[in-house]
C-alpha cells in the first residue's frame, strides 16, 4: 500500500491516522458500551441531559461545557462527571471524574491515570481471578448447605408423617380405653351395688335381732353409728373409739373392756362384716377388683391423653413452608457468654443459667416474627421471667444461614430483651444473582 506513495502522501495518511487515535481516544475514555452510542461521532454533541449543544470536538477537551458533566467523561473538567473504569476482566464501575489523573489509581485497568506520572499497573487479571475462586468457594459452600438443607426438609417430612401417625394410634388406644372405661366404671358399679346390698341385708338382720326385747342396744342406722363412732374420721374403728365413746366418763367401774368393745363396735361397722361373711367378703373383693382394674385403665387413659395433647400441641406449630424446621423440635442449643450458660429450645423456651446455677426464663415460644416476604427469619419468645425494676424478658431469635446448626451469639441490647443468632442451613437461600466479574469488551 505504502510502496506507490509519495513522501507528501504518507505523512497526510500519517497524521490522519493519529488525529483519528487522538479523536478516538478522547471520545471514547470513560465511557461505557451502553453510553457510546451519545458520543458517536457527528459535528455536534447534544448534552446527554439534552440542555445544550456543542461541537464535538469539545467532548473530552478538558473544559466543562455541560450541566451533567456528559462531554468529559474522561477528564476531570466537570465537577459533576463519572468516569467509567471498564476494567476488562474485573468489575467495571464509575469513579467521580475528578479523581482521573489524580494521581491515585482507582481502576484496576490504570485506565483513570491515562496522564499522570503514577506508574499504574492492570490488575484486573488477577482481581479477576481472586474473586472469581471466591465466588466459587462460596458457590460450593452454598451448594453444601442447601443440600444440608434439603436432607433436613426431607427428615422433616418423614419426621411429621410419623407424628401424624403416631397421633392415628393414639387416638385409636385412647377410643379403646375409652370403652373400656364406660364398661369398667358399669362393673365397678355393679359390683359395689352389689356388696352393699348384702351388707344392707346383713346389717337388717342383725338389726332385727337386737331390737329384741333383751337387747338393751338401739342403733339408729348402720351409717350413722359407724359415722358416731369413727371419731377421727379415718375409715375405721378402733377399740379405743369404742371405748371413748360408750363408756362413762372417768367411770373406770362400768368401762369397756377390750373385747366388750369389739364385739359392740362390730354391731355398727358395714366394712367388718366382710370379716365375718363369707359372701359378703367375696362381693367386696369383687368391688375392689372392680376399682382397681378401672384405676388402672383410668391412668393409661390419662397418660394416653397427655401424650396427645402433646402431639397436637407439637402438630399445630407452623415449622415453615416446607417444614424445614421441624427438626429443630426437641433439640436445644446452648451458649456460655461471660457468666451465663444461655439455652435456646426452639418452639419451646429460651433461658439464662447463672454461675450461681440459677435459672431464669427469657420467653416462651411465642411465634414467627421476620418481614412478611421472610417470616421464617426471626423468632419471637416472649412472657419470660420479670426483669427487676424492667420489663418482662424476651427474646428474639435471628435465624442465619450457616453449615451447622448452633447457637451463635447471645446479646442483651437494652435490659432483659435478648437477641440470639441461630445459625442452620435451613435459613440458607439459593443465591438470587451472583454479582459477575466483568466481560465487557
Ligand atoms: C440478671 C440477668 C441479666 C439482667 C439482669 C436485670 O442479672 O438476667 O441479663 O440484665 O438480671 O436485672
Amino acid at each position: 500500500m505504502f510502496t506507490n506513495c509519495s513522501l507528501g502522501h504518507c505523512h497526510i495518511i500519517v497524521a490522519v491516522v493519529l488525529w483519528s487515535i487522538c479523536v478516538d481516544s478522547r471520545k471514547i475514555r470513560g465511557i461505557s458500551l451502553s453510553y457510546k452510542r451519545f458520543y458517536r461521532e457527528r459535528k455536534s454533541f447534544l448534552c446527554i441531559d439534552g440542555s445544550k449543544m456543542i461541537p464535538f470536538d469539545q467532548v473530552n477537551d478538558d473544559y466543562c461545557d455541560c450541566m451533567d458533566g456528559s462531554d468529559e467523561p474522561g477528564t476531570a473538567a466537570c465537577p459533576t462527571g463519572r468516569f467509567y473504569c471498564t476494567n476488562l476482566g474485573y468489575r467495571s464501575h464509575y469513579i467521580p471524574s475528578s479523581r482521573v489523573n489524580d494521581g491515585i489509581c482507582d481502576c484496576c485497568d490504570a485506565s483513570d491515570e491515562y496522564r499522570s506520572q503514577t506508574p499504574c499497573q492492570n490488575t484486573c487479571r488477577n482481581l479477576g481471578q481472586r474473586e472469581r475462586a471466591e465466588v466459587e468457594g462460596q458457590t460450593r459452600v452454598l451448594g453444601e448447605r442447601l443440600r444440608l438443607k434439603q436432607l433436613l426438609i426431607e427428615e422433616g417430612v418423614l419426621t411429621w408423617r410419623e407424628k401424624q401417625a403416631q397421633l392415628r394410634d393414639l387416638q385409636r388406644v385412647s377410643d379403646d380405653l375409652q370403652t373400656q372405661l364406660d364398661d369398667l366404671r358399669k362393673e365397678e358399679a355393679r359390683r359395689k351395688e352389689e356388696a352393699d346390698a348384702l351388707r344392707e341385708r346383713e346389717i337388717g338382720a342383725r338389726e332385727t335381732a337386737d331390737n329384741s326385747p333383751t337387747s338393751h342396744y338401739r342403733p339408729e342406722s348402720p351409717i350413722s353409728v359407724f359415722k358416731e363412732l369413727d371419731s377421727n374420721r379415718d375409715g375405721s374403728i378402733t377399740v379405743d373409739e369404742v371405748q371413748a365413746k360408750l363408756s362413762p366418763v372417768q367411770d373406770e367401774e362400768h368401762a369397756l373392756s377390750e373385747d366388750e368393745a369389739v364385739i359392740k363396735g362390730r354391731r355398727g361397722v358395714p366394712g367388718s362384716l366382710a370379716d365375718e361373711d363369707p359372701n359378703i367378703k367375696a362381693a367386696v373383693s369383687a368391688a375392689e377388683k372392680a376399682s382397681a382394674d378401672l384405676k388402672r385403665v383410668e391412668d393409661a387413659y390419662e397418660t394416653v391423653y397427655m401424650e396427645i395433647r402433646d402431639l397436637r400441641e407439637k402438630l399445630s406449630i407452623d415449622y415453615g413452608s416446607e417444614r424445614e424446621f421441624l427438626f429443630l423440635h426437641d433439640q436445644c442449643f446452648q451458649l456460655k457468654v461471660y457468666e451465663y450458660i444461655y439455652e435456646l429450645c426452639p418452639f419451646s423456651q429460651v433461658t439464662q443459667k447463672s454461675a450461681s446455677g440459677e435459672v431464669v426464663s427469657l420467653g416462651k415460644w411465642g411465634s414467627w416474627a421476620g418481614p412478611p416476604e421472610n417470616p421464617y427469619c426471626q423468632m419471637r419468645y416472649e412472657s419470660g421471667e420479670p426483669c427487676w425494676q424492667g420489663p418482662t424478658r424476651n427474646t428474639m431469635v435471628m435465624l442465619i444461614c450457616g453449615t451447622e446448626t448452633a447457637l451463635r451469639s447471645v446479646k442483651e441490647p437494652s435490659k432483659c430483651q435478648y437477641v440470639m443468632e441461630l445459625q442452620t442451613p435451613v435459613s440458607c437461600q439459593p443465591a438470587l444473582r451472583q454479582r459477575g466479574v466483568h466481560s465487557e469488551l
